[in-house]
């Protein structure tokens, strides 16, 4: 198996226009923002946390699993303090996410990480949110914001979390609803209230959860069921289930996929593992998406490359990707007619090369 990528693909990849769905915006804290923000607001890091930026990226790179990645993940966010730091986390996301060909992003933030370390969520949500404005007039590029909730904590803590957020739902600041953080001992049918009642007070809410990542199929099938999600972050698991499969494709529900993620979380041992031409050949529709891409080793271009080089698809399959990322947002039809016409012109620049 060959893993280069030929110089006209890797253009292509580049240009193509792509839509992510699955980015932790606090999992976009490099080593160097982390350590310049532990010093601006002079909060001191635990002892065991590494020193600077190159023990950093070592820790990086030996994850055990999704729990391990947490435990530094939420002691990493501990520098987030001030409005301007969570602008400056999601606008250096939104730069680089440029530079890789990005058009359209739905990002998830974790509130309770913060609320819990008596930070206001208005603090939160106004920095995210001017970063955001400034990702349309400044880079052209449409965002939404999806809250999620931790799922490691009681579901009341869940309720009064949607509760504090319900102005930022009605204005349509926050757009969606999430669920994320340690999965196995906390599955879906735990927070069938907090789906319930984000449903009952915002019905234009979208609605997705984390399941399958390191879980069982039964978690998908739940979350489906139970939580009423019409996407499902990464959802890798599925390819345990024939039926599910069948299921996912012909209900059109998304699975937003995290390859360097799921091998630096050792869900699997290589990109090569993944269900990439089982989901294509059932047609389940996927994303490729960066979930912590300053913890993983890359954001979304990084992502789609290491799909092509274990996976070699053809222009047709990776046009079929992309729109199936535009088709999966939660965007209005004009907004997704744009997309799929600038996909089909990258693809016509690029038919006869790739
Ligand atoms: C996460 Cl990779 C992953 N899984 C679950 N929860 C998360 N929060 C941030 N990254
Ligand atoms: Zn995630």
């Amino acid at each position: 198996m060959s893993f280069v990528v030929s110089e006209h693909k890797r253009n292509f990849l580049h240009e193509l226009p792509k839509c992510e769905h699955h980015v932790h915006l606090e999992g976009t804290l490099s080593p160097e923002l982390l350590f310049q923000l532990s010093e601006r607001n002079g909060i001191e890091l635990p002892e065991s946390f590494p020193k600077n930026v190159e023990l950093c990226n070592e820790r990086y790179n030996n994850f055990a699993d999704l729990q391990d990645f947490l435990d530094h993940y939420y002691v990493g966010m501990s520098v987030l303090i001030n409005e301007q730091d969570f602008e400056d986390l999601a606008f250096a996301y939104f730069v680089k996410a440029k530079n890789d060909g990005l058009h359209h992003t739905e990002a998830f933030f974790d509130p309770q990480g913060h609320v819990e370390r008596g930070i206001p969520i208005e603090t939160v949500v106004n920095g995210l949110n001017k970063a955001c404005q400034r990702a349309q007039s400044e880079l052209n590029i449409s965002t939404k914001l999806i809250m999620c909730l931790l799922r490691h904590l009681p579901s009341h803590d869940g309720i009064k979390t949607i509760e504090s957020a319900k102005p930022f739902y009605d204005q349509g600041i926050i757009h969606g609803l999430g669920l994320d953080s340690s999965e196995k001992p906390f599955p879906p049918e735990l927070f069938i209230d907090c789906y319930k009642l984000i449903k009952d007070n915002h019905p234009h809410a979208g609605l997705t959860a984390h399941a399958g990542e390191e879980a069982d199929p039964s978690f998908i099938t739940n979350s489906l069921d139970l939580l009423n999600v019409t996407r499902i972050d990464h959802g890798v698991q599925s390819q345990r289930d024939e039926e599910l499969l069948k299921r996912l494709a012909k209900e059109k529900t998304m699975l937003t996929v995290c390859p360097l993620s799921n091998v630096k979380l050792q869900v699997v041992k290589d990109v090569k593992e993944l269900p990439i031409k089982k989901f294509l050949e059932f047609g389940v529709p996927f994303s490729i998406n960066s979930d912590d891409p300053a913890y993983f080793g890359g954001y979304i271009l990084d992502n789609y490359l290491a799909v092509e080089s274990r996976f070699q698809l053809t222009g047709e399959d990776w046009v079929t990707i992309a729109k199936n990322g535009v088709d999966g947002s939660w965007i209005d039809e004009e907004r997704k007619r744009e997309l799929h016409d600038e996909i089909d012109r990258v693809f016509n620049k690029y038919r006869d090369l790739i």
